[in-house]
């Protein structure tokens, strides 16, 4: 599968309504059985197809018979939104409230009484931002809160830009707002070279391989994950804010520590990475993990350790035929694989990887608390084309010693965040926010 083609569920996806923010419509939208009715309805509609990797009609089986072993959690989702279009990153802050992201529209919030605002981005929102755009897989991708939001009321976005930039960059948006959570009080611009794919090849259509998910890490610096934009030379570069992971401050800047060899920007705390759209970090060690979308064969989960090389190049493969100087599609797991070894000895390896295939991996998430059973500190990751969550047991070295797909609906899985009351908020590309938690015992 080479170009992207955007007839995924997102282009057939009917335009949501103007939502009304009056308390009682809210709370005619969140009726539980009103959610569940417009849930069967909705489930019977569509089958997405991958950014990279083809949906398979049948779902292929689950990795491994996990799911029944002693202490597995039973699973009770509940539909928070059925109305979402085209949601991206999920953030909770400690009082409840909530903050997602819908590709083409911009940053919502929704307040523990259900208030609902649109926010920050297109047209209809509060706060317009007329450079804000969305093109192929990308938009306003990921939402984090800064680590004092309680006080200081300050998130970040991850976003695309025509702000004085030409070509187009992705950027990283620090916005203030104000006491009620209902208008942006401040912007600034923190990082505004983060690449972006400004044109078409023939390898996909312009805004592919953003990367786009934001966490801050228990060290309380900010992590950006970014993509190779089908750009050859992109992951291995050592200038260029693509194919990385950057570690940053609160203002943008270095945080320090990134490790990154001579010569790199300094912001870059890990590289030679293709497209990571889910990063979160293991309980106890804080150690962050990546999960990475892999071309037509290979996702990867990596626990990443700074300065590190993640194995990705794309480039002068003189053996291939690559269209647009970009090799990417164009081997093997042999030939080009999404660590090598051969050229990097010294790569990070991989702490999973998806069975020589690549069925989308998208964001991941580490699940915490004594609540999820066996699956306390197991790293759950949404797979987009293969539709279904799985959750990796790490041992104590770091490496994955069970894979279970957990008993929740074929879906195309493309937000994942654990909140305060420890449950899992999932966003699914078919338009929907769930919250999932596991059963009392
Ligand atoms: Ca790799």
């Amino acid at each position: 599968m080479v170009a992207h083609r955007r007839t995924s569920a997102e282009s057939r996806l009917p335009r949501a309504a103007p939502v009304d923010k009056s308390p009682s419509s809210l709370r005619r939208r969140q009726n539980p059985i009103r959610r569940f009715a417009s849930l069967l309805v909705a489930a019977l509609a569509l089958t997405a197809c991958g950014e990279d990797a083809p949906s398979p009609v049948t779902p292929p089986p689950p990795p491994g018979p996990d799911t029944t072993a002693p202490g597995t959690p039973t699973l009770v989702r509940n539909v928070v939104f059925s109305d979402v279009e085209s949601p991206w990153d999920i953030a909770l802050a400690s009082d409840g409230t909530m903050f997602y992201t819908e590709r083409c529209r911009g940053l919502w919030v929704v307040r523990p009484g259900g208030l609902r605002t649109h926010l920050f981005g297109a047209a209809g929102a509060a706060t317009v931002a007329d450079d804000f755009f969305c093109q192929g897989q990308s938009g306003m991708l990921g939402v984090a809160l800064s680590p004092d939001f309680d006080t200081n009321r300050t998130l970040y976005l991850f976003m695309s830009s025509t702000r004085r930039t030409d070509p187009r960059t992705n950027r990283i948006v620090r916005l203030q707002l104000d006491d009620t959570f209902a208008e942006v009080v401040s912007r600034t611009d923190v990082v505004d070279d983060i690449a972006f794919k400004d044109v078409a090849t023939s390898n996909g259509g312009a805004g592919a391989h953003s990367g786009g998910r934001i966490r801050f890490g228990p060290d309380g610096y900010l992590y950006v994950t970014t993509g190779d934009n089908h750009d050859g030379a992109l992951p291995q570069s050592p200038t260029r804010l693509g194919g990385k992971v950057l570690r940053l401050r609160e203002d943008g800047s270095a945080a320090p520590g990134n490790g990154a060899p001579d010569g790199f920007d300094p912001r870059i705390f890990t590289y030679g990475h293709r497209n990571v759209q889910g990063i979160d970090f293991r309980p106890g060690t804080g150690q962050p993990y990546v999960a990475e979308h892999g071309p037509n064969h290979t996702d990867e989960v990596t626990a990443l350790v700074a300065g590190g090389n993640a194995g990705w190049d794309p480039q002068d493969r003189p053996s291939l035929t690559c269209p647009d100087g970009y090799c990417g599609y164009a081997g093997s797991p042999t030939s080009m694989p999404m660590t090598d070894l051969a050229r990097f000895p010294d790569a990070m390896r991989p702490a999973w990887s998806n069975r020589g295939e690549s069925e989308g991996m998208g964001p991941a998430a580490f699940l915490r608390g004594a609540q999820w059973g066996s699956w306390d500190g197991a790293l759950a990751i949404g797979i987009m084309g293969g539709r279904r969550l799985v959750v990796l047991t790490l041992d104590d070295a770091g490496d994955a010693t069970a894979a279970a797909a957990a008993s929740l609906p074929a879906e195309r899985y493309r937000a994942l965040t654990l909140g305060p009351d420890g449950a899992l908020y999932v966003a699914v590309d078919r338009g929907e926010i769930w919250r999932v938690a596991p059963s009392a015992p």
